[in-house]
């Protein structure tokens, strides 16, 4: 609140003005409830899961009779104690919950044991013993191809003619990349609380994307009617994707012990814990082969992607799609062959992540692209700036492209002048000597839909209570991004009253049903747009008693801040007396309405169609400095042009760039993922695992919103934010490559992230230059 008294627009949804968040008030007190903050019921029992010290293997023997004797232990479930399914794969039914005759992954789940407490549980783990017989562990994607270890067939994407096209070119560059994996580290660990209700009702507080998807294969596991599973979610300190599927395992865990021990059961899990046992990213090895004109417009592009998938599916097939819709990221091609196969490893199934599988099939044009910059020494901003999408364009499958590309590009530029940066980096690099400056631009395209049409449906339940107080409830899950307060954003503006009159509840599978997880960028869009359904039926109705009332037309009933206008002037009528009578008219003051995007289908035989709504488009130029001596490194800038359509809330939005940003810059540069030979997470604690903290975020991060007004579909215009702009992050490898090879035109550096600062040293001081510079007494030669 301000000086006087006042709430300003950017922070009138927050009670206390701190912020444009409405959650920021009990953030910041340490009042904001997660999932280890719910009240603990009386008798709760306490969960955790032993899992599998071994890749892959048959197991022999499994013993747990020294365990069961522990203090405090109450039971060990292992696969036999499963009534349904012991089964909870989403697209494909290949995952057991616990594992009956075969592990596949260290980290897969074998017994459950509960106790009366969180130590004891974990100390009678010790005590399991388990005897498996080695089986072949494969970890490379690549070698599980050969081996026809393949979870779905291949899939190719195509258009135009590749066979044909590569005579037409000038120019032809080949090359492999290779990007690591991506360990989410939500704050907010995985976990689940299940309570039993009466009638065999099981109640569970899932920290989960999808409230939907733990109900059912809760129901499955336990072979009991969806209807009898309520999930509760307030909200997750994070997700980021690694609660979109693998929340399901711990809230279907906690049930089965609660449907047996007719007891709460909770299980909270230790980062090591979450660390070894999750998937992550996806790791994926690709070859690349890109083709030229004189003028620099790519003709030709094939694309060969080998997706490390894990030991079962998990969300794989549809991770690996978005590669293939996002392999010419933001240019048009006339001829492309992309090609994706989905490899079965020995490691836990990776899942989705911020981008999902976007951001590993953009790397690899992007690093074709610089490729052929460096071959033929050119920036690769030349390369880029000529092949942008242009309204109309055909993407490899099928649907056109609006002109934001190009748009963003162009303000970019004009904004930040590309030239004068590059000269600045030129002329810095010239004067200094051990410290080196790379740029690299990095424009985005990021479709935005969840890629299997029939998941783009959603639900909002709105009540106005009799005091004129407001309840809204979607499918949509907070976990930071701010949904909630755009949906009650979407509320205020549509019955015009403020918005410390409007709650939004928890999301429950019993206030609304069958929803699809919060992800895809689309949880804003889809409740949204459900949401403003909801209230203009009720408000419709709100109108209609007071044109009654004031005997005018309904086309003449405006509500403006909380007051009844008729024929443009002021009524005594206010929201609240409105609301009062038309309850006593007993008129319904709720509505329940479902929201499903019109036009969007794909055809999977032929591989075409128009899958996404709208495309969020966006440029980046990241700026970076190396210290040629110890290889570490700082990013100096990234300025950003970025398409929000028309934001509905720019400080989370902001938030939302800001944040995707450092993530993809950690990717590409520092997390480093490391499994060995084993399939054993060698990465998994906080001690051997880098993510970025704040003195690894960039000095300068600029957003410039771009104001795009066409038609979009989004929620009152306002794009989908949540995952594109982690894609800018992938600017800052390419920078370090350029900054790199400002020090050492001989580098010959691999596509291969994330360029940690080990390999930036190994580049700057490649054989050739180690001759150059090195003598006996090391670096002072220079
Ligand atoms: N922001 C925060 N703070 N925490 C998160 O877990 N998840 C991201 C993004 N931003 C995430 C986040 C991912 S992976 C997605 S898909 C979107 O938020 C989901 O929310 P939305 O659909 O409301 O954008
Ligand atoms: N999840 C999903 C996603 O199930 N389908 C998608 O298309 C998607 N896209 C991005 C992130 N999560
Ligand atoms: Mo986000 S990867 O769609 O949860």
């Amino acid at each position: 609140m301000n000086k006087n008294g006042k709430i300003s627009e950017a922070n009138k949804y927050s009670p206390s003005g701190v912020g444009g968040n409405i959650d920021s008030y009990t953030h910041v007190r340490g009042e904001s409830v997660y999932l280890d903050d719910i009240p603990v019921v009386n008798g709760t029992l306490f969960a955790s899961a032993f899992d599998s010290p071994v890749a892959h293997g048959k197991i022999k023997l499994l013993d747990t009779t020294e365990a069961e004797a522990m203090p405090g232990v109450i039971r060990i479930f292992t696969a036999y104690d499963i009534p349904g399914e012991n089964q909870i794969g989403g697209i494909i039914p290949d995952e057991e919950l616990l594992a009956n005759t075969h592990v596949h992954f260290c980290g897969m789940p074998i017994a459950l044991v509960v106790a009366e407490t969180d130590e004891a549980a974990r100390a009678a783990i010790k005590k399991i013993k388990v005897e498996i017989e080695l089986l072949t562990i494969i970890t490379d994607p690549r070698e599980a191809k050969e081996k026809g270890e393949l979870i779905i067939p291949p899939r190719t994407f195509q258009i135009g003619d590749i066979t044909t096209a590569w005579s037409q070119c000038k120019y032809i560059f080949e090359g492999r990349t290779e990007t690591n994996g991506q360990e989410h580290l939500y704050i907010e660990t995985q976990g689940a609380y299940a309570v039993p209700q009466e009638n065999g009702v099981i109640r569970i507080y899932s920290s989960t994307q999808g409230p939907t998807a733990v109900q059912r294969t809760a129901a499955r596991v336990l072979a009991i009617p969806m209807n009898q599973i309520e999930v509760d979610t307030t909200r997750l300190g994070g997700g980021f994707g690694g609660k979109e599927d693998q929340a399901t395992t711990w809230g279907v865990m906690c049930a089965l012990a609660c449907y047996h021990l007719k007891k709460p059961v909770k299980y909270s899990l230790h980062r090591m814990e979450d660390m070894r046992m999750t998937g992550k990213r996806h790791p994926y090895s690709s070859d690349f082969k890109i083709g030229l004109n004189k003028d620099l417009k790519i003709l030709a592009y094939e694309a060969v992607f080998y997706q490390n998938a894990g030991a079962a599916a998990d969300l794989s097939p549809a991770v690996m799609e978005r590669t293939l819709f996002h392999c010419t990221n933001s240019y048009f091609i006339p001829n492309v062959k992309a090609t994706a196969y989905c490899c079965r490893t020995n490691l836990p199934p990776n899942t989705a992540f911020r981008g999902f599988g976007g951001p590993q099939g953009m790397f690899v044009i992007e690093a074709a692209i610089a490729k052929a910059a460096e071959q033929l020494n050119i920036p690769a901003y030349e390369i880029q700036q000529k092949n942008l999408l242009q309204t109309g364009d055909e993407f490899p499958y099928g649907q056109k492209a609006e002109s934001e590309a190009n748009e963003c590009w162009s303000k970019t530029n004009q904004l930040y002048g590309i030239k004068k940066l590059q000269q600045n980096v030129d002329d810095f690099n010239s004067k200094n000597k051990l410290y080196k400056k790379g740029m690299a631009l990095m424009p985005i395209c990021f479709g935005i839909s969840f890629t299997k049409t029939l998941m783009n449906q959603a639900r909002a339940l709105v009540h106005v209570y009799t005091d004129g107080s407001v309840g809204i409830s979607t499918g949509a899950v907070e976990m930071g991004q701010g949904v909630n307060t755009k949906m009650l954003q979407v509320a205020a503006k549509i019955f015009s009253i403020d918005p410390v009159n409007i709650k939004v509840t928890t999301t429950n599978t019993y206030r609304i049903a069958n929803t699809s997880p919060t992800a895809a960028s689309a949880a804003a869009d889809l409740n949204g747009r459900a949401t403003e359904i909801a209230c203009n039926a009720v408000l419709q109705r709100l109108k209609q008693v007071a044109a009654d009332e004031l005997k005018v037309e309904v086309s003449k009933i405006e509500i403006k801040e909380e007051t009844v206008f008729a024929n443009g002037s002021k009524t005594e009528w206010d929201w609240k007396k409105l609301v009062m009578a038309t309850y006593s008219k007993r008129i319904s003051l709720s509505e329940l309405a479902h929201y499903t995007p019109e036009d969007i289908h794909f055809n999977l035989n032929k591989e075409k169609g128009h899958p996404f709504v709208y495309h969020v488009y966006g440029t980046a130029i990241s700026i970076v400095t190396i210290d040629c001596i110890r290889g570490i490194y700082e990013v100096d800038s990234v300025k950003v042009v970025h398409d929000f359509g028309k934001s509905m809330n720019t400080m989370i939005d902001l938030g939302q760039c800001e944040g995707g940003i450092v993530q993809g810059i950690g990717w590409m540069t520092m997390e480093e993922l490391l499994y060995n030979k084993e399939g054993k997470l060698m990465t998994s604690a906080l001690s051997t695992y880098k993510v970025p903290d704040i003195y690894s975020v960039p000095k300068e991060i600029t957003i410039h919103f771009l104001k795009t007004q066409k038609n979009n579909s989004a929620i009152f215009g306002s794009k989908a934010v949540g995952e594109p702009p982690l894609m800018y992050g992938i600017g800052a490898y390419f920078a370090l490559h350029n900054a790199v090879k400002a020090f050492n035109t001989t580098a010959g550096l691999k596509y291969d992230a994330p360029m940690t600062p080990e390999k930036v040293l190994m580049g700057l001081y490649s054989p050739a230059k180690k001759n150059e510079l090195l003598n006996a007494e090391g670096i002072k030669v220079i």
